[in-house]
């Protein structure tokens, strides 16, 4: 009984700010057991920009290696508290982006998609910004509950570019935090930025590429109110229409084999508890 108070301590008919919104079913199908765990955040990025590093700095000895299911992709799972709430971390892959041509790809991709982590901290080379900002964008067209890490600005200092955080924030419509990881600068006011993502306190306008072609616009536009009536709780229908017209394989079969659907449901749950939900529903 108190396992399941805990599972729903957050979740409450008027308010559910706090709730959070990962998908505890396929979170267990990608190998990540959310039992006793308030959050899960993915830490996202370009090979080379400080992930691990990130992910020692939070975790500590509290982690555990080894493969992503069936998958000969390694990965690294651990865990922290933080403001009253336990924390499951998993550094995903370095990618350079999620249009999956590579397993790394698909199994990052994958994760944001449906395990849809509560925080997605993408962390960025403060020195390489402009080619790391492919990867935010794609992120961002997934989920809005994502904060930049603004990572390695120690070589971005010294190679003389002043890389300003508040405007990129603005620009990008989500968190920034600039980091020093190797040296746990700004680690606190990463905590503090993911916390207020995970329990609703902040709320991201993420920037959306908008000079579509009016032929793609259209087309995308009539996919998704077809997506949406189908799947009414699909967190984000624009991005599974576009790669649905991009012809990518992966989500035409998560159509298919309805696991977008159980996505969609996971989602209506998250965002819309009853008050007489189940306990067994939850579970
Ligand atoms: N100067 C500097 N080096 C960093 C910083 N963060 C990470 N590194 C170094 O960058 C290298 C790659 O870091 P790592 O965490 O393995 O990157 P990953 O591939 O994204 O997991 C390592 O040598 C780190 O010590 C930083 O903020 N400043
Ligand atoms: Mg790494």
């Amino acid at each position: 009984m108190e396992e399941q108070d805990n599972h729903i301590k957050n979740q409450s008919p008027e308010d559910c700010e706090g709730c959070p919104v990962h998908s505890a079913a396929n979170l267990m199908k990608l190998g990540v057991d959310m039992e006793n765990w308030d959050y899960v955040v993915a830490l996202a990025g370009n090979p080379n920009t400080g992930k691990s590093t990130i992910f020692n700095a939070l975790t500590g000895l509290r982690q555990h290696t080894g493969n992503w299911p069936g998958k000969t992709v390694s990965r690294a799972v651990g865990g922290f508290e933080y403001a009253d709430s336990r924390y499951k971390l998993v550094d995903l892959p370095g990618t350079y982006s999620l249009l999956a041509t590579s397993l790394d790809e698909e199994v990052a991709r994958d994760f944001i998609l449906f395990g849809q982590p509560d925080v997605t901290v993408v962390v960025v080379d403060a020195n390489r910004l402009e080619r790391n900002l492919n990867l935010v964008l794609q992120v961002l067209e997934i989920t809005d509950r994502v904060v930049v890490a603004l990572n390695l600005m120690d070589e971005a200092k010294r190679a003389g570019k002043d890389v300003d955080d508040r405007r990129l924030a603005r620009d990008l419509g989500v968190p920034v935090v600039p980091t020093v990881a190797r040296y746990h600068e700004g680690m606190g006011e990463l905590l503090a930025m993911v916390d207020e993502v995970a329990n609703g306190k902040v709320v991201a306008k993420p920037y959306r590429i908008k000079n579509e072609p009016p032929k793609l616009r259209d087309a995308s536009a009539q996919l998704v109110r077809q997506l949406q009536s189908v799947y009414p709780g699909l967190p984000n229908p624009r991005w599974v229409a576009l790669r649905l017209l991009d012809g990518d394989e992966r989500i035409i079969r998560a159509i298919q084999d309805g696991e977008l659907g159980d996505l969609s449901q996971a989602n209506a749950l998250a965002v819309k508890p009853a008050a007489d939900l189940s306990l067994e529903v939850l579970g």
